[in-house]
């Protein structure tokens, strides 16, 4: 399998500062004395450009020429983030542009803050997917990423009074100078209308789909720069625009008047991506969008494939493999039917052999209201052939399951494709499982509840189908950019081999009993926690103590990821020190940054109440010298690379079995935060590579967690047995934190009470405040916590994406590595 070795391009500072001039001139029509920041940014990522687009032309070339097998990872998000800071790092010439600027005149480092971030994603998924694409490239497999040109990202979020605010994201506004649109390579694809069903001579039945409307897909391609520069891949997202085809023959015929009259305007098909709740919202144009871009990248793939092999469709699944990034392309799995079928008139049989050998899917989650279901009604009159198509796949399956259970009515109810509630339902995590050759969760604990929860019976009956990816990060992104001093550090002490080979970093367990290493990497720590000190202050006022504990939560806000947990621990912190001002603590600052979904009511009580917690706190002189709390807004890429080198702690703490892997705890870790955590997703596996000694794990277990529930839990027994609890609690329910609006908060404290308390967060309570002490202690000792922060980092290794990939490669795409010269 390849990895870069060596950087492809040699630019020195001078040839740098010329191409940087050059686009100032002549892309940007402006000069040196006019420049503002952002047409530096602008300049200095176009020279950028031109190196990026030498190794792309380069790269299409050699796998045209080597027909090549590719991966096509199918994803309705990726979460790019920042991509110039990226792109240098990867060529390996962030210092070189660095001098070549300064001598310009300007200072790197504060021009980067010109970009806005590429926030085409929710969280873990969509960030997962630009893990991968980032360490696909740098191992230089072919790879196409396929998604949605969203016109806007997830929401801006700001914070007025404590409660969040969502304003659009304009990533665009003023051009994307890493975009590049490819009009040659526009698709067109059908929705609404009617099928025909006609019979040849032989009395053979053909199926004709008149559609309704036509909407055309223009396709952006980003370049995915690997690490050392030599493969640069695409990913090419798709933008909707209105074909101006409307069939009058459809409208003519009859009854569909009222569905044209619903048709979505082509154009909004790609302009706003669904803020993710975890909760199906089963919206018409969420399934327009799925199915829009699923259709416009098989297209495209089929379009490159019959350029070399015509109408030979033997060779397809051999050349092509899709990734399914959870069930939001599954659409693609009727979609390549019916091309293979009505299309290039294949047999069902055929085409279905092709179809299950072509497509793999990942599954990513196992809350119930997260699993896809689309009402059958609505793909009926959306996709009337794929209806057609998902019924006879779900008849034919019935027929296997029956052949394997024979007469199990309760079984086939629960297997079906088609789920016969009240709205009848099509559940795509089934037909994902029955369309793909290869189903993976996303961490060991993970893949494990999906064999004997979620999927038990596709478990029997299709052995060895369900397996397990870990995931994992890309170290460039979020070690060797975003924490440059700790990377100099790691690449002094033991080479450069790391960047590409994170079990490297084991290497400096050696020293982490090492005084003089011990100093250095806590000085890192400490300078990066002065940087993000300055951050807090900019972005919210508040002033922190370098010298306190840096506390972390960052992901989104969901009742299973528990900040109402962490809310509930320092407000007993609070009253502690406020019955004991002598209470013995070590300073800390717990730092908060998540957006909530708008629609998750709950979510954004719980933002509202740390925020004015967080204002009750900051401003008690008795208490704030040694707690403060920050809420930072608008948490996304960039913001998450100024606040992870900076974490001493890594609050990890979901309920048992709820948290698929999470990826926000390895970066945290690999920069030598320490894990306070559950043993849930990739947690366990953390803790297993740390050893027991270097993480702090509390809380009840999966089973623990079952059984707790299946004896009848009640949140009252813990709130009354535990007076500290339940005086945070009803605290919370008072008008101390929101004087003269005694009940703002008083959902929260309903939903861990008489709602049950879904998420057991009373239950670990008193295990989680344990933890919280243990580690308070720890950190006093100044060398041991040091020695822990070391072997965080160093055993890191196993969750780079490098080797998440690896194990995708060889135990489900079966890729070879294709070397660009
Ligand atoms: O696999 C990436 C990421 C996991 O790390 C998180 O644990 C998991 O919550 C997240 N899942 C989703 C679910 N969205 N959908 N469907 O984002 O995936």
């Amino acid at each position: 399998q390849g990895a870069a070795t060596s950087v492809s391009i040699q630019l020195d500072k001078d040839d740098f500062k010329q191409a940087v001039i050059r686009n100032l001139h002549r892309t940007l029509g402006t000069d040196e004395n006019k420049a503002n920041k952002h047409a530096w940014w602008k300049a200095t990522s176009a020279a950028m450009q031109e190196l990026v687009f030498e190794r792309l032309r380069t790269t299409q070339k050699t796998h045209y020429l080597n027909d090549t097998r590719a991966v096509h990872y199918f994803s309705a998000e990726f979460l790019m983030g920042r991509l110039l800071s990226n792109n240098m790092h990867n060529f390996e010439l962030f210092d070189t542009a660095k001098r070549a600027l300064k001598e310009l005149g300007v200072d790197l480092v504060d021009m980067l803050e010109e970009e806005p971030d590429m926030a085409l994603g929710n969280g873990g998924l969509g960030r997962l997917a630009a893990c991968f694409i980032d360490s696909l490239a740098t191992m230089e497999f072919p790879a196409i990423g396929y998604g949605i040109h969203y016109e806007h990202g997830l929401f801006r979020q700001e914070i007025r009074n404590g409660a969040q605010i969502e304003r659009p994201d304009s990533w665009r506004d003023y051009g994307n100078p890493w975009e590049i649109c490819r009009p040659e390579s526009i698709q067109q694809i059908s929705l609404y209308g009617y099928v025909e069903t006609k019979y040849d001579e032989d009395g053979k039945i053909h199926k004709e789909w008149h559609p309704g409307s036509i909407v055309t897909g223009v396709p952006w391609d980003i370049p995915i720069v690997g690490y050392g520069g030599k493969t640069v891949n695409v990913l090419r997202l798709w933008q909707s625009q209105s074909s101006e085809y409307f069939n009058w023959d459809v409208f003519n015929a009859g009854g569909y008047v009222d569905a044209q009259r619903e048709n979505v305007e082509s154009e909004t098909i790609s302009k706003v991506l669904y803020p993710n709740d975890e909760t199906e919202a089963g919206k018409e144009l969420r399934l327009i969008q799925q199915y829009f871009f699923s259709a416009c990248s098989l297209k495209d793939i089929i379009r490159r494939y019959k350029r070399v092999h015509g109408d030979d469709w033997s060779r397809f699944a051999e050349q092509v493999v899709i990734q399914l990034n959870d069930t939001h392309p599954a659409i693609a799995i009727p979609e390549l039917m019916r091309i293979l079928v009505d299309r290039a008139e294949l047999s069902w049989n055929v085409a279905w052999e092709i179809c299950t050998q072509t497509f793999a899917y990942t599954n990513h989650t196992l809350l119930p209201e997260a699993l896809e279901k689309w009402p059958v009604r609505m793909i009926g009159k959306i996709l009337p052939r794929h209806l057609e198509i998902i019924y006879e796949i779900n008849h034919r399956f019935m027929a296997e399951v029956d052949a394997k259970w024979p007469g199990n009515n309760e079984i086939k109810a629960k297997l079906s494709i088609i789920e016969e509630s009240n709205e009848k339902m099509v559940r795509m995590g089934n037909l994902s499982v029955v369309g793909s050759f290869a189903v993976n969760g996303v961490a060991e604990i993970h893949s494990a509840l999906v064999k004997s929860q979620l999927f038990p019976e596709f478990n029997e009956l299709y052995p060895g189908k369900l397996t397990n990816v870990t995931n994992g990060i890309t170290p460039r992104r979020w070690l060797k950019a975003c924490n440059p001093s700790l990377s100099a550090l790691i690449t002094k002490k033991i080479g450069g081999d790391w960047i590409l080979n994170l079990d490297k970093l084991d290497d400096l367990s050696a020293f982490a009993s090492n005084k003089t290493f011990q100093n250095q990497f806590m000085k890192v720590k400490q300078q990066n926690k002065l940087a993000l000190a300055e951050e807090i202050k900019k972005l919210t006022g508040i002033i922190v103590d370098p010298k306190a504990i840096f506390d972390i939560q960052i992901k989104r806000l969901h009742e299973y990821k528990r900040q109402h947990l962490n809310l509930l621990h320092i407000l007993a912190l609070y009253r502690r020190l406020l019955q004991d001002p002598d209470y013995d603590m070590h300073p800390r600052v717990f730092i908060f940054g998540a957006k909530a979904a708008p629609g998750y009511a709950l979510a954004k009580t719980i933002i509202y109440a740390i925020n004015v917690v967080a204002d009750k706190i900051n401003n008690d002189s008795r208490v704030n010298e040694k707690l403060k709390v920050v809420f930072l807004p608008n948490y996304r890429v960039s913001l998450a690379e100024k606040m992870i080198p900076a974490a001493d702690v890594s609050q990890q703490i979901s309920t048992a079995g709820k948290e698929a892997s999470g990826t926000g705890n390895m970066k945290l870790a690999l920069n030598g935060a320490i894990t306070i955590g559950t043993l849930d997703g990739a947690n366990i596996e953390i803790a297993e590579e740390v050893g027991e000694d270097n993480i702090f794990i509390f809380g009840l277990t999966v089973d623990e967690v079952n059984e707790t529930l299946s004896a009848g839990y009640n949140p009252y027994d813990y709130y009354y047995s535990n007076e500290e609890l339940k005086a945070t609690i009803d605290w919370l329910d008072s008008d101390y934190f929101t004087p003269g609006n005694p009940h703002a908060l008083s959902s929260l404290k309903h939903s861990l009470l008489e709602g049950g308390d879904p998420y057991l967060v009373l239950a670990d309570f008193e295990d989680y405040c344990k933890a919280n002490l243990a580690l308070d202690l720890a950190y006093r000792d100044k060398s041991k916590w040091a020695k822990m922060a070391i072997l965080n980092t160093a055993k890191m290794g196993k969750f780079t994406s490098d080797r998440s990939i690896k194990d995708y490669v060889e135990r489900i795409w079966k890729l070879d590595s294709c070397q660009v010269k």
